[in-house]
């Protein structure tokens, strides 16, 4: 089967989701196809399997906003057709599904009915997708799609209840490929970090608002006043100014490390003993998979579909969204010594269970399923 992936090519999860989908497919055969504005992060090497196809915005004084939905489409008509693909999988709702639909018209006018598979990551539901401004299209393309999945059953329960959907909506979590991501020996790494034994907590993101770092920052601060401990932020975006700041506030800048945007994130995640991720919104958290597949627990808020994942008093625990103080409790419960090994290898047994072994047989059967549909209706 050959597949063309649409997705946002940056660090974001919705990105490192449809990327290591395209890899793995790609490993057991399929003929990969990426459509974006400019190479995916993780697709930094030759498979004989993976092709990749830039979308050029041609820009005229005109424009004040360059139409990339439109060169977008168009650059999918032209792949759909010259290489012949089965299957269009676009990741992130806008505006790649509903540029996938257009590129599925212009195609039906030549004879062509590509099937359209749409995966929902998040905030393309819960945060842009919702605001008047997207939602007719949202809500259009989701209906419109030839099949829809989304990453938790949060998330299809927020797409119901947001949107006037009239469609099957089928989940297929996030998933991890436990070959890569794994605990690694880097001694010397947190030796360097935590010279007197202290233990090591750790939080990943793009630095949203909807991340709530500063919480972060204020359980570690709780945490290091009873057990020594640092804190590595690893990530950067708009409140990461804000953060530095707090940090300052409340003296703390010693403990804390800002990591940036590292690749490597499974060297740090080797040799930390917690993560933190106190979400507003999280449709899945697949960076609190990524740490539990390095065998760190975790301690977040109940917020989305986190508790599908983390489960509480399991792998670590779920708050209130903002209740600093039971997370710093749990948090205090996880790291004590009787305590902290028992949660670290219940962490990585619930990772295994999101294993790219486990989760990618999902999305074959979803293709199959939807072509087969699809190729139904054309006989009629
Ligand atoms: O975490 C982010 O803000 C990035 C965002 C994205 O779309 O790239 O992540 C979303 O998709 C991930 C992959 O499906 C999920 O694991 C994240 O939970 C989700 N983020 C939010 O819902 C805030």
């Amino acid at each position: 089967m050959k597949i063309g992936i649409v997705c946002y090519p940056t660090f974001g999860g919705s990105g490192v989701v449809a990327t290591e989908l395209g890899i793995g497919l790609a490993k057991k055969g399929y003929k990969i196809h990426f459509i974006t504005y400019s190479q995916p992060t993780r697709l930094d090497f030759f498979n004989e399997n993976l092709f990749y196809h830039e979308v050029n915005i041609r820009s005229y004084p005109l424009f004040k906003f360059p139409p990339y939905e439109l060169a977008l489409a168009s650059k999918m008509v032209d792949v759909v057709k010259y290489e012949k693909l089965d299957i269009l999988h676009v990741h992130y709702a806008i505006p790649h599904a509903s540029a996938a639909l257009l590129a599925k018209q212009i195609l039906k006018t030549q004879g062509i009915d590509i099937p359209v598979i749409t995966t929902l990551h998040g905030t393309d539901i819960t945060l842009v997708g919702k605001d008047p401004s997207y939602e007719p299209v949202v809500t259009y393309s989701i209906n419109q799609s030839d099949g829809v999945t989304s990453v938790s059953e949060d998330l299809k329960k927020d797409t119901y209840k947001h949107f006037n959907i009239t469609r099957e909506i089928e989940v297929i979590p996030n998933f991890i490929d436990l070959e890569k991501f794994k605990k690694q020996r880097k001694d010397h790494f947190k030796t360097a970090i935590c010279p007197n034994g202290e233990k090591l907590i750790v939080h990943t993101s793009n630095f949203r608002k909807v991340k709530r770092i500063d919480d972060v920052v204020k359980v570690f601060h709780k945490i290091q006043q009873i057990i020594p401990s640092r804190l590595l932020l690893v990530g950067d975006g708009p409140e990461r100014d804000g953060i530095e700041a707090l940090c300052r506030e409340l003296g703390i800048s010693e403990d804390v490390r800002f990591l940036g945007k590292l690749e490597a994130v499974q060297e740090v995640l080797s040799v930390a003993d917690l993560f933190l991720m106190p979400s507003e919104k999280e449709s899945f958290g697949l960076a609190a998979l990524e740490a539990m597949a390095c065998e760190v627990p975790v301690i977040s808020s109940n917020a989305g579909g986190i508790p599908e994942l983390n489960i509480n008093g399991v792998t670590g625990f779920n708050s209130n969204i903002g209740d600093i103080e039971d997370m710093t409790k749990n948090a205090l419960h996880v790291l004590s010594e009787d305590n902290l090994q028992t949660f670290k290898t219940n962490a990585l047994l619930r990772a295994q269970e999101f294993d790219v072994t486990n989760i990618l047989p999902q999305y074959e059967a979803f293709y199959n399923k939807v072509h087969a549909e699809v190729m139904a209706t054309q006989k009629v």
